[in-house]
């Protein structure tokens, strides 16, 4: 079988398609932020597999919008174990820039949303503009519609793709995610830094939630605190952590 064809199958089964769960926290009072959701595929033969492994035969198939609900209902049914011990933490999923292309989302989403009992400001959805997108007008509608209903929406990777400052223009966003490529080398560049700054300034100015992904070390923390940064998320403080360890792990936080 291909790895098209074996995916296709994982998807009817409960036990190989997993998420590992990564919290944010805000970096003053230290409470969860969120909890980002990351595709794991435990294969029967090839072993744990990464999204880098084989989102792009997903994103090339007609799985991918199948593939992507599978997610969201799987992250939405730890959004309800989340909401059913008392805590307020949203969680979020990573969408294809293809998945903006797909008028039916919306309506999709709902339908998950109602089948857990979530409600909408419980679910984030993190988006790139790293694909050539064309049909603006499907991806604006497409956003719309999933803003429309309170799910919130989330800039990732923010200052890497072709068209970051265009795109934020244009998209109305609830989040922004710096690039951990930007956290990482904040120390040593002066560049890096400026954008990290440049950014929770942005994101200050907008009103957006700003997130800096990637963070490993307390010196960056230090930094984006005194930067005035919300929120951050990165091996520091979590690394992405099995489902079924998240309620506890939320909880000492908060
Ligand atoms: O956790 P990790 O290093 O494996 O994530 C690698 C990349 O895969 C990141 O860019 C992340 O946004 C993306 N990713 C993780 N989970 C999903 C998913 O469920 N769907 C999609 N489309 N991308 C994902
Ligand atoms: O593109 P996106 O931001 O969704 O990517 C998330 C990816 O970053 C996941 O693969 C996750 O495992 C990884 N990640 C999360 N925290 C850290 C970190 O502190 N350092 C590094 N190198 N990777 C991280
Ligand atoms: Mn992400
Ligand atoms: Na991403």
């Amino acid at each position: 079988l291909t790895l098209l064809a074996e995916l296709r199958e994982a998807l009817l089964v409960d036990d190989q398609l997993v998420l590992a769960l990564q919290p944010a926290v805000d970096l003053t009072t230290g409470a969860p932020t969120g909890v980002e959701a990351l595709i794991r595929w435990k294969h029967p033969r090839r072993g744990v597999l990464k999204p880098g492994d084989f989102v792009r035969a997903a994103e090339e198939s007609d799985l991918l919008g199948a593939f992507t609900l599978y997610v969201i209902d799987k992250a939405l049914q730890v959004a309800a174990d989340v909401a059913a011990h008392g805590m307020d933490v949203p969680i979020a999923v990573n969408l294809s820039a293809h998945n903006l292309l797909d008028q039916h989302l919306p309506n999709a989403v709902a339908e998950l949303l109602r089948q857990h009992n979530v409600t909408p400001d419980r679910l984030v959805m993190e988006i790139t503009e790293t694909v050539v997108m064309s049909e603006q007008d499907v991806i604006d509608e497409v956003l719309a519609g999933l803003r429309s209903m309170g799910v919130r929406i989330a800039l990732d990777d923010f200052g890497t793709g072709y068209s970051s400052l265009a795109f934020l223009a244009r998209v109305p966003v609830d989040e922004v995610k710096v690039d951990r490529s930007f956290v990482m080398r904040m120390a040593e560049s002066p560049q890096a830094a400026a954008i990290v700054r440049f950014t929770i300034g942005l994101g200050q100015e907008l009103g957006l939630r700003v997130v800096a992904e990637g963070v490993e070390t307390a010196a960056q923390r230090a930094a984006l605190e005194t930067l005035g940064c919300g929120a951050a998320q990165g091996y520091h403080f979590f690394k992405p952590m099995p489902a079924d360890k998240i309620v506890a792990v939320l909880s000492q936080l908060t």
